[in-house]
């Protein structure tokens, strides 16, 4: 297989878009499709201070990377989330993000321990709340969603951007179709606007495939954990990425499609009415980060 532009042996062949690159190729076309997304969903612009939520993995620090490459303002937040699973994965994952910051002088990172701020890691709140019963990751959720809100408001971020790649946005949409979460399909897109002390989210990498970004990771040689977490094995996301891999291998580019149709349907108004619209929101009685219920927000009432 030989690059489209220069002939050369092509490092990456993507079926779905009908092209072969080469490395040199392939990383200059990554950047330029990411900032068409960008463009396209209208997620930010240069004006924008924007924090990348890192978590260490290919996705997260690939975005970080490509932003930064694009030029623009882009600092960025780790949660160290206390969660071992036999080796050390949050301390591993720690390690690799602190590595990308120290070869790129100048970029900021924020770090959240959660366990030298709450008193408690993710697994020990969890196990507390569920009397050991369960997997930690809605109170993670929780938690994760609670922070990133609370820096970039503390530090006047306007835009809060995630690696999530079109891999995990499909594995997402085909869960909430099969179960009819039409809540969660309202508020499944690339953009999310800021509103009530919520700060904006995007998802640049959204129509992208997670062997394109992996693939930009090793050529770029940015080093990334490769473990997922312990409490992501075997969970039903998985599951449904192995499923549309099947339907991907047999039919390219079906996972694009899935997701940029479901995009145009809710253009088109097929989710509209008054679900569409999101509950009013309320500043939390003791953090005033927003919450739906007026009182405490679900993040202070669980370390109540
Ligand atoms: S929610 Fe669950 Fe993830 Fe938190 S505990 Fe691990 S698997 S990290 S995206
Ligand atoms: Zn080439
Ligand atoms: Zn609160």
């Amino acid at each position: 297989m030989k690059c489209r532009r220069c002939n050369r042996p092509a490092a990456i062949n993507m079926r779905q878009h009908k092209l072969a690159l080469c490395e040199e190729h392939y990383p200059e076309w990554f950047v330029s499709y990411t900032e068409r997304a960008i463009r396209k969903y209208r997620m930010f612009g240069p004006e924008d201070r924007i924090l990348v939520a890192v978590s260490g993995g290919k996705d997260s620090l690939s975005l970080w990377d490509v932003l930064l490459r694009l030029g623009y303002s882009a600092d960025g937040m780790y949660i160290d989330l206390g969660i071992d699973g036999g080796f050390g994965y949050s301390r591993l994952s720690r390690e690799k993000v602190e590595a990308f910051v120290a070869a790129r002088p100048g970029v900021r990172l924020h770090v959240v321990d959660v366990a030298a701020l709450y008193g408690a890691t993710i697994p020990e709140v969890s196990a507390r709340k569920m009397r050991g019963r369960g997997k930690p990751c809605a109170v993670c959720g929780l938690i994760k969603r609670h922070e990133m809100n609370r820096i970039a408001q503390e530090y006047g971020y306007t835009v809060l951007a995630t690696g999530h790649n079109l891999d995990d946005e499909v594995a997402v949409l085909l869960s909430n179709l099969l179960h009819w979460q039409t809540g969660y399909l309202l508020r499944q897109a690339p953009v999310l606007v800021e509103r009530d002390g919520m700060t904006r989210k995007v998802k640049p990498f959204c129509r992208s495939y997670e062997r394109e970004v992996a693939a930009y990771a090793l050529i770029q040689g940015i080093d990334y954990i490769y473990e997922e977490c312990p409490y992501a094995v075997g969970n039903l996301t998985n599951f449904y990425k192995d499923m549309l891999a099947r339907i991907e291998t047999e039919s390219p580019g079906a996972k694009l499609q899935f997701y940029q149709g479901f995009l145009r349907a809710r253009e088109e108004g097929f989710f509209c009415g008054e679900a569409a619209e999101p509950p009013p929101m309320h500043p939390c009685s003791q953090c005033g980060q927003p919450t739906t219920v007026p009182g405490l927000c679900a993040f202070c009432r669980l370390w109540q």
